[in-house]
């Protein structure tokens, strides 16, 4: 609640509801808007400033003093803590950006993403929603342990510095986080929720362990992560050739969330289609048959099946070989001979050091002499391979190789010399003749290989076939995901330890919920070898087994950064709750996430999880106690923005290709480039900021060079949210000194005060307004719409800003004395602020306690600056003031403009009543009228009109054209 101390002597009226009509004597009126109590203590301060100006702020070479009205705002703020005042608020508004890595410094696609969710968050508070807007940390992960490792510092401390560094930096941007909500991922207050919610999975049985391979150093002796791995196959560190290893891992179960969370999907309409398509490809379901074919050959192996997924039944009996993957259980010295299972493990070896990514056309195979038996035709034998494309954790980690009607089959069964047939032909009209592979569906051709399926469409044959290998016990009906199941599972340090207890007699115990935390012991030595260092660890391993209180010891392993961001967004809205992992009404109250921004490197494993725990935390933890929660299907975001890329300019020798450093460029009088050494014009491309580019900006030196608002509003100026942004320092200017003239205007408006009027008399007198007024309102209410629409729905900022920019234009043209004195310019100029402060909070808010002072003089209502049918309140800051609403009425120009032309060329505007029925007669004689047209509508010699031959007049009388 905030302090009402200095303003006692006002009376309090409260007023409910709009709209609400306050006459003059408005500074003595307060009010409640959406329950929160407002105070005058900025109010007072103000009103003693009347004599101010924003002109002030603005020094000789017409820069605005960006840093002393922010420090100015960011105090009030601060002191006031005007942002946190919508606790009483009824209509929930959760906005979320996706929360940074704690690296210690801010970049540009950090301030682009923010600058977005707040703008979003300002809005939406202006709109009197109770807005979350909350800011955390993703603090667990590599980077803190190499600095540990580089730099023997804890990583602890050194996430913290940078957590309170980068704090600092998203606070210069004018940010409106609710900071008392901060969250960060490595604090136990928080990681103990996270071994809480693993604990749930493991209750629920959906964490399981398994052996999974994962990368060895063998100098080092520890476990690499993926991007520990060059492109070489070597350590980031020791420059080993890394192995693959076996080694027992954590895994989440969110293939049993599969078909649910595909189905989810189509729920999700506010997303990008991009992303949506993303997902469901990783899910990746695919329908089709399982066939088992026996396996022939050795005489003791009779009677053993080799089964295979397929999703095209109808090529059964176009089956020219099986392939199956290195590590299949066929790969035994029970079936092969020490040579060939040598020969294959060096295969296996060899693919071990290739991308996966390129697995999928490799040709490569081992054929292992052993055949297999055809699920319907007994007598035919196929041979069976060993193939490197071949997915070892895909349906079955075997095909069967259809070469005719398969790519890759088809490229296999030549780079191998395999003999194949074309089973299926594009239509019964056309017999053969097409080129192989023909992948598409079509007809059985006609050929003893087919049988009795024969001339079936692809699609009956399908379903015969699979009916016929049920009735054979031969082969079924099966789906088959791509999607795998999560491994949680780090030999790291910095992590959140796993809850685990390993016990000899009991196995894996689950550490009780009441000793959570687990915490990670403190004094470990990091050196990035010699295996985890958790497990060096012996006072912290050694322990109790929680079942039979023998000794036992802790699992070493630390849990993927994923698990931590996979649920903090349900944290956020009671994230300092200490007896529970948050309280489902007050979580359920604010999810799901209204809007959620971020990039679209995050569209598919991070959303995946955050879906799936999300959905088991509803089921498990929200329940029954949440209906909107349920409703939403525990879909935890509703909207999905992801924001595009910043791009830098960047400078590269056009001979060699070289990118160039800053000082290698020099500029020209007229800014042309110039490479310093040669004299030659650099080439110019705007691509990803990076250092090894030298094309980085650092976001911290604009915001102290061009001020936070100028910033944001170039940021959101330059392009839209979704397209990638190529920023060009330079350009700031434009915002600069759009605010410099708004400035300027809102002086001018000042020093010419409208007389006291009866707000309802002047909209209900609009017709008496001079049609200039009529202009500009109805300018007014097209930004308010267009605005309006673009923060509630588009996000398309940058037209927002045009429009605002258009209608400070058309106020600077018209600031004539008997103009700039109508109450209605005075609204207008209040509405640009009003809309500019989400953006701009700082000259928004400066702009508007000006106005605001301006108008609470004897003479002239605050409601000037408000619309009429708003309610109106003495407000102290612009996010609580109303937002603008359209006047529907004051949309509709009442004159519209109509282009003169002669002979097709322009030659003058007429301004008519625009719902007027207008000829070309009438257009004529008006156009006579009209001083710059005339002349060229009328005959020098004889002084009459020339005769008009043919009027072209275009649709809604926009544009008439005299051929004369
Ligand atoms: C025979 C066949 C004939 C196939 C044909 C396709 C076309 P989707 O649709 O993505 O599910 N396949 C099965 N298991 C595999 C594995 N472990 N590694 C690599 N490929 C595998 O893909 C299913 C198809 O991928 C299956 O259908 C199988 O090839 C192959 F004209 O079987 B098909
Ligand atoms: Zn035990």
């Amino acid at each position: 609640m905030l302090a009402l101390r200095g303003s006692r002597a006002y009376a309090k009226v409260k007023i409910r509801g709009t709209p609400t009509q306050i006459g003059d004597g408005s500074r003595k009126c307060y009010q409640l808007i959406n329950g929160s109590m407002l105070t005058k203590a900025l109010y007072c301060a103000s009103r003693q400033a009347s004599t101010e100006t924003f002109s002030k702020w603005i020094n000789q070479d017409g820069k605005i003093d960006h840093a002393s009205i922010e420090d100015k705002w960011k105090k009030r703020w601060n002191d006031h803590r005007l942002l946190l005042q919508n606790d009483e608020r009824k209509d929930p508004f959760y906005v979320l950006a996706m929360f940074p890595y704690p690296s210690g410094a801010l970049h540009m696609g950090h301030v682009r993403v923010y600058t977005i969710s707040d703008v979003v968050s300002r809005y939406n508070r202006m709109l009197g929603k109770k807005v979350l807007h909350p800011m955390g940390w993703d603090a667990f992960g590599l980077p803190a342990e190499n600095a540990a490792i580089e730099r023997q510092i804890s990583p602890a401390v050194w996430t913290k510095q940078n957590i309170a560094s980068m704090k600092d930096q998203l606070k210069s941007m004018l940010t409106d986080f609710n900071w008392e909500k901060e969250i960060s991922t490595c604090d136990t207050k928080y990681y103990k929720w996270t071994q809480y919610l693993f604990l749930q999975l493991y209750k629920h049985n959906l964490v399981y362990q398994k052996e999974a391979t994962v990368n060895w150093d063998p100098v080092d002796q520890t476990v690499l992560a993926n991007e520990q791995v060059d492109s070489n196959g070597r350590s980031w560190r020791s420059g080993a050739i890394v192995e693959k290893r076996k080694l027992k891992q954590w895994f989440v179960k969110i293939s049993s969330y599969a078909d649910e969370l595909l189905e989810g999907l189509g729920s999700l309409k506010e997303w990008p289609t991009n992303v949506l398509q993303m997902q469901e490809n990783w899910i990746g379901k695919s329908k089709g048959a399982i066939f088992h074919f026996n396996l022939e050959g050795h005489q003791q192996n009779a009677g053993k099946r080799l089964s295979v997924f397929t999703s095209r039944p109808d090529t059964l009996f176009g089956v020219s070989y099986i392939a199956i993957s290195c590590d299949h259980p066929l790969v035994s010295s029970e079936h092969l001979t020490k040579e060939m299972l040598d020969k294959i493990a060096e295969f296996s070896n060899n693919l071990s050091r290739i991308p996966t990514s390129e697995l999928a056309t490799d040709r490569r195979g081992i054929n292992t002499g052993l055949f297999a038996t055809h699920p319907i035709v007994g007598s035919m034998k196929v041979p069976i391979y060993v193939a490197a494309y071949v997915l070892p954790d895909y349906g079955s980690g075997a095909v069967m190789g259809v070469p005719a009607h398969d790519i890759r089959d088809h490229s296999f069964a030549q780079a191998n010399n395999i003999p194949f047939t074309q089973v299926i032909k594009e239509s019964d009209k056309k017999e053969g003749g097409t080129d192989l592979p023909f992948t598409n569906l079509g007809v059985l051709k006609n050929i003893p290989e087919n049988g009795e399926f024969s001339g079936m469409p692809s699609r009956d044959a399908q379903n015969a076939i699979v009916e016929k290998a049920k009735s054979l016990k031969t082969g079924d009906n099966s789906v088959q995901y791509r999607i795998r199941d999560w491994l949680i599972s780090r030999q790291r340090y910095w992590g959140a330890p796993i809850p685990i207890i390993h016990c000899k007699s009991c196995g894996a115990v689950p550490v009780p919920e009441d000793q959570l935390p687990v915490e990670l012991p403190t004094v470990v030595e990091i050196k990035g070898r010699g295996g985890s260092p958790l497990q060096q660890s012996k006072d912290w391993v050694n322990t109790q087994c929680p079942k039979c209180s023998k000794p036992a010891t802790r699992d070493t392993d630390t849990m993927d950064t994923f698990v931590d961001s996979s649920w903090y967004f349900m944290r956020f809205p009671d994230a300092n709750n200490d007896s529970k992992i948050f309280d489902p009404k007050t979580a359920a109250e604010m999810l799901p996430v209204d809007i959620y921004i971020g990039g679209v490197e995050h569209a598919i494993l991070h959303l995946l999880y955050s879906r799936f725990i999300s959905r088991f935390l509803t089921n498990t933890e929200i329940g029954t106690t949440d209906k909107k929660h349920s409703a939403n299907n525990g879909e935890p975001f509703k909207r999905l923005l992801t924001q595009g890329m910043v791009h830098g300019k960047t400078f590269k020798d056009p001979d060699t290709g070289r990118f160039l450093k800053p000082d290698e460029v020099t500029f020209d009088h007229s800014g042309n480039p110039k490479i310093v050494a040669t004299g030659e014009t650099p080439l110019i491309t705007f691509e990803k900021m990076s250092k090894s580019k030298y094309n980085g900006v650092d976001p911290v030196k604009t915001i102290k060079e061009f001020g936070a608002d100028t910033t944001r509003l170039h940021i959101l100026y330059r392009a839209a949210p979704q397209d990638v942004l190529e920023w060009e320092t330079q350009n700031i200017v434009g915002m600069e000194r759009w605010l410099s003239r708004l400035g300027r205007l809102v002086d001018a408006t000042l020093s010419n005060p409208p007389k006291s009027i009866a707000l309802r008399d002047l909209l209900e007198n609009r017709k008496e307004w001079p049609e200039k007024v009529h202009e500009i309102y109805c300018m007014t209410n097209q930004a308010i719409q267009k605005v309006t629409n673009t923060f509630a729905d588009t996000f398309a900022f940058n037209t927002a800003i045009a429009a605002l920019v258009t209608l400070t234009n058309l106020l600077q043209a018209e600031a004539q004395k008997d103009i700039i004195s109508h109450p209605i310019f005075r609204y207008s100029v209040g509405c640009i602020v009003r809309m500019l402060s989400p953006m701009a909070p700082g000259i928004g808010e400066e702009l508007w306690e000006l106005l605001k002072t301006g108008c609470n003089e004897e003479k002239y209502p605050t409601s000037l600056i408000l619309l009429s049918h708003e309610s109106l309140a003495a407000n102290h800051s612009i996010f609580s003031a109303p937002w603008p609403k359209v006047d529907e009425a004051g949309l509709i120009s009442q004159k519209i403009t109509t282009i003169i032309q002669v002979n097709g060329k322009v030659r003058g505007k007429l301004l008519l009543s625009a719902n007027a029925d207008i000829n070309a007669k009438d257009l004529h004689e008006k156009a006579l009228q009209n001083p710059s047209a005339k002349k060229w509508l009328m005959d020098d010699e004889t002084g009459n009109p020339k005769l008009v031959k043919k009027t072209i007049i275009v649709k809604g009388a926009k544009l008439v054209n005299f051929i004369v």
